[in-house]
């Protein structure tokens, strides 16, 4: 999760002399108050990973602050809080001199190799074993920060070592980072770390990408230095990064400890966000078996990492040791097998989703990735198949990461044999043989088999079951898949009618199983509506868009009944997602399959739906755009709680536009259609009124 920003800040912007006198001594308490109590949050949330308080009360406090600086714009410093993102887009990065070289480091991909290493550090000082400081070693890239009495003045990136280029706006937006130091701090600090980008964030940001027909990015590295090297920081600002601190350039003064581990925990100190699994250990087996434990804990670390540090803890005999070749002899990295290779791609197959949707999929020459073999990786759809320009027979570059299913990232075209043909999109589907069928505009074909297809039969009825549908306990995609085949299963409504010996007689199923599955569908029928709306598997229809609909309409018939119109009154409910629920209930089949699960006593209770007094908003349809000082889903839930759709595009049926700060093509539509235009004040007003 990315918090709006704030960073740690101790004293007043002001000396005694210079504070402005136009400013109420009251308001300025308040701005001090609320900026320490933000520092204070922020630390605990991003360094120690402590939070003490619920995002929303943070964002409270922020926007707080942010009005009070709008109120009195002389209480606004470069290291406010509400100040990361600032300044025009720049034309090119200044170039940026290390006065410290910022070194890289050796490798070592094998155990033989990391006792040398240790032998060799062994042997120049004289000792028989070694305290090492350890950590993971984060793919991303290396930064280097400086602050000048406790505050960010700049950040560059490596480049050559010598020189590297002046990123200070984007890495402003980090808002892990703190403007400000904590504490009693060096006067000159200069703070060396790795920008990185979680995983989660990066497939997120992928995503929207393909969205909206952008370039993807092959890995969380490559988005990482992609959003540093933005030359508008606004962009970098919706950029998922973080960063982690390891180690110190240029210090002035102020004595720093002679541990490295200590500095490290003098950084957390000053709020630097510093990896939590650094470790302290003594000798080298201790550092293999580190190795091994980050090794196999290293798909659920929520960021890529390939590798670990280790580090001669001690200052006085890192300075002893010192440095060959540009590299220090007292740090040594130990790489992890790559996560990424090069294969051949023998085949491309396509997969028949739950809702039709064929997925290009490559089947490979075995390959071994990260320690797994992989002979399978998506290639998403159509469009990224063409934009990758992959070719049945390529060299393909394959990753692995987390538990993400591998992908092609991209081919090396070099290398393509002679004739290599393009995969083609099939005109039947390779399942049901019916007809495959591609909207305009759309990157994905889709067959148009139905539940006739075996396989939307089984992915529709893997989905009818699941957990956040029907819950039913005990059937499981294994087994969905057998039931299909056996000519058990059609449709979901035949789930209810299975008996006991047609499950036992199944492959791996005894009787009690069977028994035991037959008691979970019994069980399973008496459920919510907004989980049998999600059950359904109506296109788009996710769990919150259930459960709006069955909020908004109260019982399901209301839903049949609706027009597209009505439809589109019911929050995240678009002309699109309207379409599909139209489409859905207008199906003769669909209804029937309804019918025969209420016959078979599916049922659910009534929903409460809450008075028009509790919903003053409702029939308005608010679009929020820009940065706001609240969290986008904060502004969103009071919204819809007072009964208001909020809408993701701006249309002449929009009430409002709330636009924040760098507000673009929404606001800009909303001027054209002549909808009217909020700022953040103005809603808060509005919740204010109603809370
Ligand atoms: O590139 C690096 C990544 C991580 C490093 C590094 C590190 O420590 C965890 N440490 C040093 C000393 C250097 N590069 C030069």
């Amino acid at each position: 999760m990315q918090r709006v920003g704030a960073r740690p800040q101790k004293q007043s912007l002001f000396s005694l002399f210079e504070i402005p006198m136009s400013i109420p001594e009251a308001a300025l308490q308040r701005a001090a108050v609320l900026r320490e109590q933000l520092a204070e949050h922020n630390y605990r949330y991003y360094v120690l990973d402590e939070p003490s308080i619920p995002d929303a009360e943070y964002d409270r406090l922020f926007a707080e602050l942010q009005q009070l600086e709008a109120d009195y714009p002389e209480l606004i410093g470069p290291d406010s809080p509400t100040q990361r993102v600032g300044g025009a887009p720049l034309s090119v990065f200044d170039e940026v001199q290390h006065t410290v070289p910022m070194l890289s480091l050796g490798n070592v991909f094998s155990e033989g190799e990391l006792r040398d290493f240790d032998r060799r550090v062994r042997e120049g000082l004289g000792h028989e074993q070694i305290r090492y400081c350890v950590e993971p070693k984060l793919d991303g890239l290396a930064i280097s920060l400086r602050y000048e009495q406790g505050v960010l003045v700049r950040a560059a990136t490596r480049g050559d070592g010598h020189s590297g280029e002046d990123v200070t706006a984007n890495v402003r937006t980090i808002t892990s980072l703190p403007l400000r130091l904590r504490g009693a701090h060096p006067a000159v600090l200069e703070v060396r770390g790795e920008v990185f980008m979680p995983r989660d964030g990066f497939e997120a940001l992928n995503q929207r990408q393909r969205e909206q027909g952008n370039k993807t990015f092959a890995n969380p590295r490559n988005a990482a230095a992609g959003s540093l090297r933005q030359l508008d920081p606004r962009i970098t600002a919706t950029r998922p990064l973080r960063i982690y601190c390891y180690g110190v350039g240029v210090v002035e003064g102020a004595e720093l400890p002679d541990s490295h581990y200590r500095i490290l925990q003098s950084l957390r100190d000053w709020g630097l966000p510093v990896s939590p699994e650094i470790r302290v250990v003594e000798g080298v087996e201790n550092c293999l078996a580190y190795y091994e434990t980050i090794g196999q804990g290293r798909d659920s670390l929520p960021y890529d990492i390939d590798g670990v540090v280790y580090k001669v803890d001690s200052i006085p005999q890192q300075q002893e040791l010192g440095f060959v070749s540009r590299a220090p002899r007292w740090a040594i990295a130990h790489k992890f097998p790559a996560q990424e290779e090069l294969t051949v791609i023998e085949a491309v197959e396509w997969q028949v989703g739950r809702t039709g949707a064929l997925t290009p999929v490559a089947r490979l020459r075995p390959v071994a990735v990260g320690g797994v073999t992989v002979s399978n990786a998506t290639l998403h759809n159509l469009d990224e198949l063409r934009r990758k320009d992959v070719h049945i027979g390529d060299t393909a570059i394959v990753r692995r990461a987390g538990d993400v299913i591998p992908e092609v990232v991209g081919v090396l075209a070099e290398r393509r044999p002679p004739d290599a043909p393009m995969p083609k999109l099939p005109t039947h589907c390779p399942i049901c043989d019916a007809d495959v069928l591609r909207a305009e505009g759309e990157s994905v074909a889709r067959c148009s088999g139905g539940l006739y297809c075996p396989a939307q039969r089984k992915e529709a009825l893997k989905h009818f079951a699941s957990r956040k549908a029907m819950d039913i306990d005990g059937l499981g995609d294994k087994l969905v898949e057998q039931l299909v085949e056996a000519d058990l299963l059609h449709d979901p409504a035949d789930i209810f009618s299975l008996d006991t010996q047609q499950v036992a007689g199944l492959e791996r199923m005894g009787e009690k199983s069977a028994q035991n599955l037959i008691q979970a569908i019994e069980r399973s029928k008496a459920t919510t509506l907004p989980r049998f709306l999600f059950a359904m598997g109506i296109r788009e229809v996710g769990e919150a868009t259930a459960a709006n609909l069955a909020q908004h309409f109260g019982s399901l018939e209301a839903i049949e009944a609706a027009s597209e119109e009505a439809l589109l009154a019911v929050d995240d409910v678009g002309p699109i997602v309207a379409k599909h629920i139209h489409g859905f209930f207008a199906q003769p089949h669909n209804r029937e399959v309804i019918e025969r699960l209420r016959a078979e006593g599916v049922k659910w209770p009534e929903v409460a739906r809450p008075s028009a007094e509790q919903q003053p908003l409702l029939g308005q349809t608010f679009v929020l755009t820009g940065t706001l000082a609240m969290s986008r889903d904060e502004a969103k839930q009071a919204l819809q709680a007072l009964g208001a759709k909020v809408a993701g595009s701006v249309s002449k049926k929009t009430t409002v536009v709330v636009a924040g700060e760098a507000a673009g093509s929404k606001l800009t539509k909303a001027e054209q259609l002549g909808v009217e235009i909020w700022d953040e004040a103005r809603l808060r007003q509005l919740l204010d009124e109603y809370s």
